[in-house]
């Protein structure tokens, strides 16, 4: 079910010990301990992460790659400490190819307008697959129609897999991007990127790989993987909202214009001409998101001394734990099978709406998520109005499957 499997987590994986860490664990909700199982929306934040940004505003705040001063050179340190740890984390070849953005709806948003602009005319082709979030189909469609390109889509089966005999189909000369999710997170899909990457190579096409729901559960490492460009956002990776990365390779990252004009992005400006300064900054204008970038880094220190290898493991076993026990629901219905699946389960019971569900198990503290979950046309597909989606992160235990499961039992009971 998922690409870690022959992985056991190591006997030092203590999960009560870690949810220690996150205050909003110990909290309840209508007067019930709080079972969060909304991960895949955003996922809760460690100490470690909230008070990495309390002492950057308490003890160095200030703008960065600015000052000589004291305070200015220590934010900007730390700044690219978080850099480095981004690349480190991916395993990106270079530092300067890691790109700090608001999350991962703007990192797509800047590669569809600059690698748009520079490289995508009239009559080429953009592929993308029927299970991508409204992030990785709207800026598309916009380009399409702003450049007279066309959408090519590859289709899912009912398992939620996609058909990849047809993306041999769709690949052509053409096609100058392809651009899809590496984890669904409406079907919790793993997708076989790099055979997709390597096929979509032959042809020319570069590659954008959507990691907003992947980079949180399994190793990623862009190299090996040979992603153009790899997206994601801070807040569903335990750090700070407003924060995220896009990857590019530098071959790309050079080859494309400047998303917006502004400071730090300029090497020279005179009232007639600016010359753009090199990467990563040409494509971060204006005073960034020091703090975010801060909690970011803290983030990726606090995953990486639990090991992600050890994240995937544990969840891999709690997933397999909750499809099971949830598969004894009679009535129960998962949207999404895949061979390959990890952390969200999509489901409905019996014909009963998902948002009623919804608001009965968060009466019992539970947080899930209903409805269309950015991704109208997969509901489109199943002809569905939407789904429950329980959504999984290292913190959450077999204990919670089982409320989870109560929680459903009851409201199947109250709503039939
Ligand atoms: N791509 C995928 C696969 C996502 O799951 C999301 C957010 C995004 C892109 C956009 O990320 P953002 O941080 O820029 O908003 N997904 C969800 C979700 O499943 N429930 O709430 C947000």
């Amino acid at each position: 079910m998922n690409t870690n499997t022959n992985i056991a987590p190591t006997a030092n994986f203590d999960v009560e010990k870690i949810r220690e860490d996150f205050p909003i664990l110990q909290t309840t909700v209508h007067g019930r301990p709080l079972v969060y199982l909304d991960n895949g929306a955003t996922a809760q934040k460690p100490l470690a992460v909230i008070n990495s940004m309390v002492e950057y505003y308490k003890g160095y705040n200030s703008n960065v790659h600015r000052g000589v001063h004291y305070l200015s050179q220590k934010a900007t340190d730390a700044h690219e400490a978080a850099r480095e740890g981004v690349r480190a984390f991916i395993n990106a070849e270079h530092t300067h190819e890691i790109i700090f953005t608001r999350g991962t709806t703007e990192s797509i948003n800047i590669v569809a307008h600059s690698f748009g602009k520079a490289f995508v005319n009239a009559g080429d082709e953009i592929i993308i697959t029927a299970m991508e979030h409204h992030s990785n189909i709207v800026p598309w469609q916009m380009l399409c129609e702003e450049r007279g390109a066309i959408l090519r889509v590859i289709p899912i089966n009912a398992n939620g897999e996609l058909i990849l005999e047809e993306y041999d189909k769709l690949l052509n000369e053409r096609t100058k991007l392809v651009a899809l999710v590496h984890v669904s997170n409406t079907l919790g899909t793993v997708n076989p990127v790099n055979d997709i990457i390597a096929k979509a190579h032959v042809v020319g096409a570069a590659v954008l790989i959507d990691g907003a729901q992947s980079i949180q559960h399994m190793a990623v490492d862009v190299q090996a993987m040979d992603a153009d460009f790899f997206v994601f956002s801070g807040h569903k990776l335990f750090g700070p909202t407003g924060i995220g990365v896009l990857y590019g390779k530098d071959k790309y990252l050079n080859a494309m214009p400047p998303y917006q004009g502004g400071g730090s992005m300029i090497k020279q400006v005179t009232l007639e001409k600016t010359t753009y300064n090199e990467l990563p900054f040409k494509f971060e204008a204006g005073t960034p998101h020091v703090e975010g970038i801060i909690g970011l880094g803290a983030a990726i220190d606090y995953i990486n001394a639990i090991g992600i290898d050890n994240i995937a493991a544990y969840e891999h076993e709690l997933v397999a734990y909750a499809v099971e026990q949830l598969s004894t629901i009679e009535g129960l219905r998962f949207i999404g099978n895949a061979k390959e699946r990890v952390s969200v389960l999509s489901f409905l019971a019996g014909d009963i709406h998902p948002y009623d569900i919804g608001v009965i198990l968060d009466k019992l503290g539970i947080a899930v998520r209903t409805g269309h979950h950015c991704c109208q046309p997969i509901m489109d597909i199943f002809s569905i109005p939407g789904t429950v989606r329980a959504s999984f992160a290292f913190y959450n235990t077999k204990a919670e499957v089982d409320a989870l499961v109560a929680g459903l039992l009851k409201a199947k009971q109250m709503l039939s």
